[in-house]
């Protein structure tokens, strides 16, 4: 049994018994309270780290052995210290010329706590400043080893890793919502050597060389005058470069697609973009894509909801990602491999594998899984682990080469080259979660921040004083492979290979895939971003680029923008769509999700209890929404009236009417002085009406068929009612698998 699984099973039982793994504190049931915390007044034990938190490689070493009590948890202890370990008598009071008199120089603990604090920020990082992280654990299925000798796809091998999502345009503290691409990195602490998967939600990228990143950069970035809008691409230099510079067209398609607002971080694909080299224990290569697949399916926000999100709860991604991993509905992802033949061409079906740009659909070669991620830990700190960690396309292990895709090139030098600045000088894999788990016996020494006590007086090789130590390692001894790839003869030259001029095919390619409701979703997402630009000219030559994709998307957003729609300028593309592309037409598994359950204490909870067991079964996560805190017939309330907004869940439950608190807000139809009496809460109403509005499965019984009736919702596609709370929760889970209810969405486009 995987201790994954265990650990799962212990979060799951624990949640049947205590109805609620998301708000623990169930007064009287054994371990579910927080342990009390006693009046600041005596010194006592810290409290002890939470469950599952226990970090070897980010911990203060605990155990007889090391003399720290197994509850030392970074600086924490029984008495306030300085830096430097004496006991401190007073911690808010200056060193002070009588208690009016002027503060004194000699206040070396004043000066100390002020100055560290000082100093606490360091530099965001220039892109993805914005992010979660977690740790997990990566399982090999064996079924690699023909392509690559990476030890860690070994069938079974378990190898520890830590994931940081992001988003790219937005400063640390931005909307997690936003529309934008989204980073996936991945660091394997591999017995081989750390291998980081530096991977995007999106397998395309807007430039093909390395050297256009500033450019592209500060045309999504604020604008310099005003520094707005923030974590946007709704703006006039960001459309100004991708109309010029059409490379740009395909991978801003993705972004204005449902891909570029996901519902969660769980629900996103992963692609390592460029093409990378295998190479197998007998020195065979092969050409590879790196792909992740979310257990959970691939699915995202409605643009109305990110745009809810963005106010009510910035942070949503990062919560979602915490909050089912505290629940135990740990996320997963397969990682695949498109397996491509390594010939002199460096093509496949026609397609440039260098060519950052371009996508090998699926249904040429098929995505194949070698394993799977799952991330089971929440950060002990996020500054420590999450701020700190420093990823590198270049951290490979032995197996896995690079190809000369210049756009990966030159993300080879910039990963060390920023963490100089923002980590603060070149030690930045001493941090404990940079740390690898494989040996490190290198000849690097001194720096800012060095941790290390180097012992030894030979750093160098060869050497007769340190007895010759380190050695080179062999292919024997697992020493990483710089695969032998023949460097064409050819002039020195600041060009790029012809076939990367099609800057439109799969563009094109990518729109045709898309189902209905996603390209209305596309034409409106182009129609609002081309709206926010102030300048005219701007408009009309991303109106032209559209041209080259698709008459139909063009026309669609010309007519949105009220401008005529351009001819191409280019023939279109015959190019066949990949049906993998589209998020629609699919079943996944719905756990994890969020199912809100709307009670009516007035009239009693009868199933209700039923149905939240049920849910957990099912691997969801249940919300109680009452008109109050606290509990209704023992059942722990999760949400009150307040509190609840229909954007935190993927589904509603209706097990009650609640009547309008007095404190409720006036209902629609009593200001507009209707005659209809207004029976339920309006907030109820409300969370009813956007649930609908953003395609959500529904489901009602007993009281609440009436809730559905007040919202003019009842009958509608996805609106399940009647029968038991279990018959209701059944029906919606199978509505659930397709992710949304996709007819209510309108689609003006076949
Ligand atoms: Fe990055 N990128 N990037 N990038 N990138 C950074 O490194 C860069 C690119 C990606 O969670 C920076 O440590 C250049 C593609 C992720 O810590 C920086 C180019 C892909 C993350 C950098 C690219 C990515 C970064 C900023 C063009 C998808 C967040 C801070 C050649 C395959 C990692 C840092 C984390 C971060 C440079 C293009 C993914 C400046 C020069 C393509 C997921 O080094």
């Amino acid at each position: 049994r995987k201790p994954v699984q265990a650990v799962k099973d212990v979060v799951e039982a624990a949640a049947e018994k205590v109805g609620d793994v998301l708000n623990p504190e169930v007064p009287g049931v054994p371990g579910s309270a927080p342990p009390t915390v006693d009046e600041p007044t005596t010194p006592h034990e810290p409290l002890p780290p939470k469950k599952e938190q226990g970090a070897p490689e980010t911990r203060t070493p605990t155990g007889a052995a090391t003399g720290v009590p197994a509850t030392a948890k970074g600086q924490q202890g029984a008495f306030l210290t300085t830096a430097q370990g004496a006991r401190l008598r007073d911690t808010d009071h200056s060193l002070k010329a009588g208690p009016r008199g002027p503060v004194l120089l000699q206040d070396h603990h004043l000066r100390e706590k002020i100055t560290h604090f000082d100093h606490e920020r360091i530099p965001e990082r220039v892109v993805h400043a914005r992010g979660a992280g977690a740790h997990g654990v990566f399982v090999g299925y064996g079924t690699a080893e023909r392509v690559t000798r990476a030890g860690f796809l070994a069938k079974g091998r378990e190898t520890p890793v830590f994931v940081r999502f992001s988003t790219v345009l937005g400063s640390r503290g931005s909307a997690d919502t936003v529309r934008d691409t989204r980073g996936f990195a991945t660091k394997f602490y591999t017995d081989e050597g750390t291998f980081d998967l530096v991977a995007n939600n999106i397998p395309v990228f807007f430039i093909q060389d390395a050297i256009k990143f500033p450019d592209i950069i500060h045309a999504g970035k604020p604008h310099p005058d005003r520094e707005i809008p923030q974590a946007q691409s709704a703006h006039d230099t960001f459309w100004d470069f991708v109309s010029l510079h059409t490379e740009a067209q395909h991978h801003t398609m993705w972004n204005m697609s449902d891909r570029g607002i996901p519902r969660s971080y769980r629900m996103m694909e992963g692609f390592g973009v460029h093409t990378f080299r295998l190479v197998n224990a007998a020195g065979e290569t092969a050409l590879v894509k790196f792909h992740w697949k979310p257990k959970l399916g691939v699915h995202s926000l409605t643009w109305e909801e990110t745009q809810m999100l963005g106010g009510m709860d910035p942070d949503f991604h990062r919560r979602d990602l915490y909050d089912a991993i505290e629940a135990g509905a740990f996320p997963e992802w397969e990682l695949g491999l498109q397996v491509l033949p390594d010939t002199p061409e460096e093509t496949f079906a026609g397609i440039d594998l260098l060519d950052p740009t371009k996508i090998v659909p699926e249904e040429l070669a098929p995505v194949q899984p070698v394993g799977r991620l799952t991330l089971n830990r929440t950060p002990t700190n996020f500054f420590a682990e999450v701020e700190q960690v420093a990823f590198h396309p270049g951290h490979l292990p032995p197996g896995i080469d690079v190809t000369n895709d210049p756009l990966l090139q030159g993300r080879l030098f910039s990963y060390v080259d920023t963490q100089l600045t923002r980590l603060g000088g070149p030690n930045f894999a001493q941090i404990p979660v940079n740390r690898p788990h494989a040996p490190v016996n290198d000849m690097l020494r001194d720096g800012f921040h060095q941790h290390a006590v180097h012992a030894g007086v030979a750093p160098y090789r060869p050497n007769s004083l340190d007895g010759g130590n380190p050695f080179p390692a062999g292919d024997a001894d697992g020493a990483f492979v710089d695969v032998p790839v023949t460097v064409a003869e050819a002039p020195k030259v600041r060009a790029n290979p012809v076939s990367f001029d099609d800057h439109f095919s799969q563009a094109r390619l990518f729109w045709l895939s898309m189902s209905p409701v996603e390209k209305e979703h596309i034409i409106r997402a182009y129609t609002f971003e081309l709206g926010k630009c102030y300048h005219q000219a701007i408009r009309e030559r991303q109106l032209r680029c559209l041209a080259n994709i698709d008459p139909v998307l063009c026309a669609e957003v010309a007519t949105g923008l009220g401008l005529p729609a351009p001819e191409p300028t280019v023939p279109l593309a015959d190019v066949a769509p990949s049906p993998a592309l589209s998020q629609v037409g699919r079943e996944w598994p719905a756990d994890g999700r969020m199912v809100g359950i709307v009670v009516d204490p007035a009239a009693g909870l009868d199933g209700v209890g039923q149905v939240r067991r049920a849910v957990f079964a099912a691997g969801m996560v249940p919300l109680l929404i009452a008109p109050h805190g606290g509990t209704v017939d023992g059942l722990l309330v999760q949400r009150t009236f307040a509190t609840a907004r229909s954007v935190e869940f993927d589904v509603l439950l209706l097990a009650g009417a609640p009547a309008p608190a007095p404190d409720a807000l006036p209902a629609r139809d009593a200001k507009a002085g209707a005659a209809a009496p207004v029976t339920v809460d309006p907030r109820v109403s409300l969370l009813v009406e956007e649930c609908w509005r953003h395609a959500k499965a529904i489901g009602a019984w007993a009281n609440g068929v009436g809730v559905l009736e007040q919202a003019g919702v009842a009958g509608t596609p996805g609106v399940v009612s009647g029968g038991s709370g279990l018959d209701v929760l059944t029906a919606v889970q199978r509505l659930m698998a397709a992710h949304r209810v996709w007819e209510r969405f309108p689609a003006s486009v076949a």
